[in-house]
Parts: C-alpha cells; sequence; structure tokens
C-alpha cells in the first residue's frame, strides 16, 4: 500500500463544471449530467466537493475552453471556494488544460481523465491493473500528439522540421508505445491463463449468465442477493471494477432445487465511456460476449433510464455482443417507485415477455425473475420438452402467473372448473410446478 499522502489526510476540493454547448444534439437534460458528474467526482477517493456548475458555452475557445467572462467569472467562484482541483465532464485539449491550470491555479481534469483516475483506484486484480494501464498510456499518447501539434504551431512559420521539441516528444512517443507493447503481452499472458481456466470450466456445463447495465444500477445487489455473495455494493459509481463469477444453483420453486448457473457481475457502463476504456475492458467483457443469457439491470427509478439504457445498448454492440443472444431486461428498484407508477410497471411487466420488474434490495419479483432465467435457459440449451395439460380452479392466479412467467403456456380456455392451460415444457419447469402449493394449502399456512 502507499504511504498515506497528504491528499489523504486533508480532501481535496474539486469543482466540477458541466459545458454545455449552444445547439448540443445530446440526449441528456444538463441538470442530469452535471449531478452524474458529481456522483463521479465523489467515486475518487479524497474529494470533498466544493462547488458545480453548468456552464452554457456558445462555442468552445480553441485555447482556453471558456470565453472571457466566462473565465474570469468562474475564477472568482474558485477562489473563493478554495478549490483545488478542477474536474470538467467533457474533453479538454492539453493545451486549453494547460493554459486554465495556469489561469485557476488549479489542477484540471477532464472526463476521461477522471474515468481514468476511478478505475485506476478500482483495479485490484492483475489484470485489472494492467488495462487500466494500457487506457492511461493510451490517453496520455493522444494528449502528447496534440502538445506536439501545438508546439509546431507555435513555431510556426519557420518552416523547419524537427527541432528539439519534435525529437523530445518523439522519444517520449517511442517509449509509450514500447510500454504499451509490454502491457499488451503481459496481458494477453494474464487472459490466456483466464481463458484456459474458462475452458476447463466448460467441461461442467453450467451456463453463463452475465450481468451488465449502466453504474449504480444494482448489478451487485442483485448478484448478491442471488448467489449469497458479499461483492460490494455501494450508491458510488463504478463501485465494481475487477469481475466477479459465481457457480451457484438457483433456488428452485418452494426450496427445491433449480438449476446451476453461473453468474458474473461486471464493470458498469457510463455515456461517453472513453474509447481507450472499451477496448482496454474487451478481454474482461469476454464472459458478457460468451454469456448464455445477458441480464440487463436498470434503474428504473433513474430519471434519465431511457438514455441510460440507450447507453448501454451503444457499447454492448461495439463490443460486438451479438442481437440474438438471450437477453432479459431487469426493471430494478421499483421499491424507489408511486405505488402507482409500480403498478403499471407490473403491467407492463406481465404482458411483455423479456422484461422482469423487480427490486433487488426488498427482493420483491426476484422468483419471477429467476422462472423467466430458467425459462430462457433452457430455450437457449435447447432442451427437451413435453406436453401437458393441467386443470387450475380461477382463484389459483398465483400458479398460472408462474406457467405464464415461464413462458410454457401454449394455449389457455376457461371452463366450468377452472382455467385449462395446455403446456409444453423440460422436465425441469415441470418438477418446479409439481413443487410450487395449491392455493388451499397456502391458506391453511
Ligand atoms: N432503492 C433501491 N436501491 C437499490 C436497489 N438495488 C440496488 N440499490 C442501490 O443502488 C446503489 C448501487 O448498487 P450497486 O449494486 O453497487 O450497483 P452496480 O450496478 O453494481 O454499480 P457499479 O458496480 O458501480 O457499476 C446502492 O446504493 C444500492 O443499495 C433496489 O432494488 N432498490
Ligand atoms: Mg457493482
Amino acid at each position: 500500500m502507499a504511504e498515506p499522502t497528504e491528499t489523504e489526510a486533508k480532501p481535496t476540493r474539486a469543482y466540477v463544471i458541466h459545458p454545455d454547448l449552444a445547439g448540443r444534439t445530446q440526449r441528456r437534460e444538463p441538470e442530469h449530467a452535471l449531478a452524474e458528474a458529481v456522483a463521479l467526482a465523489h467515486a475518487l477517493p479524497g474529494i470533498e466537493i466544493a462547488g458545480d456548475e453548468v456552464a452554457r458555452l456558445r462555442k468552445p475557445d480553441a485555447g482556453r475552453l471558456f470565453g472571457k467572462g466566462k473565465l474570469a467569472e468562474i475564477g472568482e467562484r474558485l477562489k473563493d471556494a478554495e478549490v483545488d482541483l478542477v474536474l470538467v465532464d467533457g474533453p479538454v485539449s492539453p493545451v486549453q488544460q494547460r493554459n486554465l491550470e495556469k489561469d485557476w491555479g488549479v489542477k484540471l481534469l477532464d472526463r476521461t481523465g477522471l474515468i481514468l483516475e476511478i478505475f485506476a483506484d478500482r483495479a485490484r486484480t492483475r489484470e485489472g491493473v494492467l488495462q487500466v494501464e494500457l487506457a492511461a498510456l493510451s490517453y496520455q499518447r493522444t494528449r502528447l500528439v496534440r502538445a506536439w501539434t501545438h508546439l509546431e504551431r507555435q513555431r510556426g512559420g519557420l518552416g523547419f522540421v524537427g527541432g528539439p521539441g519534435e525529437t523530445q516528444i518523439e522519444a517520449d512517443r517511442r517509449a509509450i508505445d514500447e510500454q504499451m507493447t509490454r502491457l499488451r503481452r503481459q496481458l494477453e499472458r494474464v487472459v490466456k491463463t483466464r481463458t484456459l481456466h474458462r475452458a476447463a470450466r466448460a467441461k461442467v456445463p453450467y451456463p453463463i449468465v452475465a450481468l451488465v447495465g449502466y453504474t449504480n444500477a444494482g448489478k451487485s445487489t442483485l448478484f448478491n442477493r442471488l448467489t449469497g455473495a458479499e461483492v460490494l455494493a455501494k450508491d458510488m459509481l463504478f463501485a465494481t471494477l475487477d469481475p466477479t463469477m459465481r457457480a451457484i444453483r438457483l433456488p428452485g420453486a418452494n426450496g427445491g432445487q433449480g438449476r446451476k448457473i453461473i453468474l458474473s457481475d461486471t464493470v458498469g457502463f457510463i455515456s461517453d465511456l472513453p474509447t481507450e476504456l472499451v477496448a482496454a475492458f474487451r478481454a474482461t467483457l469476454e464472459e458478457v460476449l460468451e454469456a448464455d443469457l445477458i441480464l440487463h439491470v436498470r434503474d428504473i427509478s433513474h430519471p434519465e433510464t431511457e438514455e441510460q439504457a440507450a447507453d448501454v445498448a451503444e457499447i454492448l454492440e461495439s463490443l460486438g455482443v451479438d442481437e440474438d443472444v438471450a437477453l432479459i431486461e431487469v426493471w430494478n428498484k421499483i421499491d424507489a417507485l408511486s405505488a402507482d407508477t409500480r403498478a403499471a410497471l407490473r403491467r407492463t411487466d406481465a404482458r411483455t415477455q423479456g422484461i422482469q420488474a423487480v427490486s433487488a434490495l426488498s427482493g420483491e419479483g426476484l422468483d419471477d425473475l429467476i422462472a423467466a432465467i430458467d425459462a430462457h435457459l433452457s430455450e437457449a440449451l435447447d432442451e427437451p420438452k413435453t406436453e401437458a395439460v393441467v386443470t387450475l380452479p380461477f382463484s389459483d392466479g398465483r400458479r398460472r402467473a408462474w406457467l405464464h412467467e415461464s413462458g410454457v403456456v401454449q394455449r389457455e380456455e376457461s371452463g366450468e372448473n377452472g382455467l385449462t392451460l395446455h403446456l409444453l415444457w423440460t422436465d425441469r419447469q415441470k418438477a418446479g410446478f409439481d413443487a410450487l402449493s395449491a392455493p388451499d394449502q397456502d391458506d391453511d399456512a
């Protein structure tokens, strides 16, 4: 562990700015984007938020990002709030960064820089550390190139190529390239070992179920609920970085034995995820690519849940996740919704296959989710099925719902004695149903 530094003893006072460009085509409200940037800042250790603001920009200034007036105005606020670190929620060029740091007398990080810092702080496994280092180097490298262009321009007009400046930067660049090659080789070795483990695991034919979703959606909380594990789940962005996998037996109906699966918890996604990071984490996310079933966990109580879902879909696509991979949308945090919204969700949930409304916190809806996971897997794994006919009394809404949830109902008729359901199911699903108690027995309890 590193020795405690001064920054750990005394919190760094950070000021968060979300630049809102005129004519922007973003999906998000600037106020929500600012709130997310502040949450990101909180994810850095030893940070105290001294203030935040949305800064409207008509046109970004090449040298300082902000225009003269804005620059002075923000500068005043920074001085009053005794700010050490400014976090700009967007891209800042190396030139802009240098100028702003000088003008304001602060240290400055842009969005990518901030996310890289958080990831560097979180990485625990060898693979995670290597990936973050690689991403950081690739970020630095692009900034060297841009700095170099700037120097060239400063020298401009002299018309010669290759002064001392260029040589130095060329050397820096080469050093970075060499270091990156070394890291890549090490990473390949680590990944190879892991792939071997995976091959060994493939002999035990448990299907892989991967949890994916926006950061803070509740993936780890759900993972812990389903596995009894204690992965850190926290109201903090990027609480999870390294993937965790667990072989578990899904609880069967009524305490019976369910199917064995491997559940995998992964790093959360975020809008404008730096491309360096997406590339670096591709190896880790291979488990997601190979999953038999993906659970897309959504925070349905978040004001921008739709935008978050769109970001996740985009990132999955860019990772090359096949559109035909079986996917269940898990609408999490329904406990945080009003009763009305919740009832409406429940109706959508029942109508729409492939959506499950749950609360990982209270456990609500998890039985149905487990039944849906089981049904999707038997579908994906192509297990043999047989036909059956059952008749349920009208009062037995629970077992009827279970059958529908499991996706085994082919046809339903109502007769004098109740509902007759024509089913197509696997032995496992039949056993699960048989283990459910009939309504009268429930009432006795
Ligand atoms: N109200 C409510 N809060 C929840 C629920 N599930 C998770 N949370 C909270 O949401 C926060 C984030 O949960 P995590 O499980 O760490 O989320 P995550 O998706 O793993 O986040 P990252 O690892 O950062 O990507 C925590 O404060 C949880 O307690 C839920 O069903 N209801
Ligand atoms: Mg997590």
